[in-house]
């Protein structure tokens, strides 16, 4: 199976683009495309590290939204690029991440827009919405992860392994078997080596073990694209940074968080059979905010391509447009 965008927009090219100076020697590039005069809505990516695409646009009406995507520090087109061989990741941290986001609006001269994110990105907008309530129309959040030790332990320490033993056995492939109790800290210490012939080959595996469980049928066309080095390498170590630090939250925060929030309209999509952020998440969500709307997909797994999850989440951002 190859990736069909057939129930998303069509796509369309940006009027304006950047690489906003953000501090600490990074620079973040965004891109805007859509109506000039339509409602801002910005878009964050997952990941961490997975940076942006041309067809994440898609998820809004180019007629009625005006459609800013941002990649985040160190990774798509934002430099430096966390795929450099010795790259240095303290000044990628969630509270970096939202003081960009925070910087990028004022930049735009954007009042307050709707926040869309997606597995990582839905836990970034969690996060910002919690720290700019006022900044924020609506939230559309879909994959939900929240990088709880249970999340974390699920998808990256074993437990998903029940589901995909084959390709577990490539992911742990890299990690002698004295190390494989801890494999986030194991992959750690690889995935920071500045040599590209220990680091590349780890950030290799890491990835593809993700690009092929998100779907639920496998996609070839994006666990090759997920497989180049470079990308590969900006995406592992960035993932394996924030759950190592996980994302400098407490465990539950982010859920916890919501009571400043619950007035803010909001629909979780989540795919039934998401097997990188399983419904758990999304479910102690929904309890915790119960006026959000939780639309779950049957036939779905994690990745905003599935056709389900491309339909609800159009439908959504539609809801939300507009007139
Ligand atoms: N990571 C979840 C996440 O945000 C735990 C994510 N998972 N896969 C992706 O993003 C790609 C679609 C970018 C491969």
């Amino acid at each position: 199976m190859t990736m069909r965008l057939d129930e998303l927009y069509p796509q369309t090219e940006p009027y304006e683009e950047g690489s906003l100076l953000v501090g600490d020697g990074h620079r973040v590039h965004w891109e805007i495309s859509g109506n000039p005069e339509g409602k801002p809505v910005v878009f964050l990516h997952g990941g961490p590290g997975g940076g942006t695409s041309p067809w994440h646009r898609r998820f809004f009406d180019p007629e009625r939204y005006r459609i800013v995507l941002l990649d985040q520090r160190g990774c798509g087109r934002s430099t430096p690029h966390a795929s450099e061989p010795d790259a240095d990741l303290r000044f990628v941290t969630t509270a970096h991440l939202i003081a960009d986001i925070e910087l990028l609006r004022k930049n735009l001269g954007i009042e307050r827009w709707q926040v869309f994110g997606g597995s990582w990105g839905s836990a970034l907008a969690l996060a910002y919405a919690q720290a700019h309530p006022d900044a924020v129309t609506e939230l559309i959040l879909r994959g939900i992860f929240t990088l709880r030790r249970e999340e974390l332990e699920w998808f990256y320490e074993g437990g998903a392994a029940a589901l995909f033993p084959d390709l577990w056995e490539d992911f742990i492939a890299p990690i002698p078997v004295l190390e494989r109790n801890r494999m986030i800290e194991a992959y750690h210490r690889r995935l920071f080596d500045p040599d590209p012939a220990v680091h590349v080959p780890a950030a290799v595996a890491w990835s593809t073990w993700e690009s092929s469980t998100v779907t639920l049928e496998p996609d070839a066309a994006q666990i090759a694209a997920m497989a180049d080095p470079r990308t590969a390498t900006a995406f592992a170590r960035i993932e394996n940074h924030f759950f190592v630090h996980r994302g400098w939250w407490e465990e539950g925060q982010l859920i916890a968080g919501v009571d400043g929030i619950r007035h803010i309209p909001a629909v979780i999509v989540q795919g039934r059979h998401d097997v990188c952020t399983p419904m758990m998440t999304a479910w102690d969500l929904h309890r915790a905010w119960p006026e959000a709307e939780l639309v779950v997909v049957d036939d779905a797994g994690h990745s905003a391509a599935e056709p389900g999850i491309q339909r609800a989440l159009r439908a959504a951002t539609d809801r939300f447009a507009p007139r």
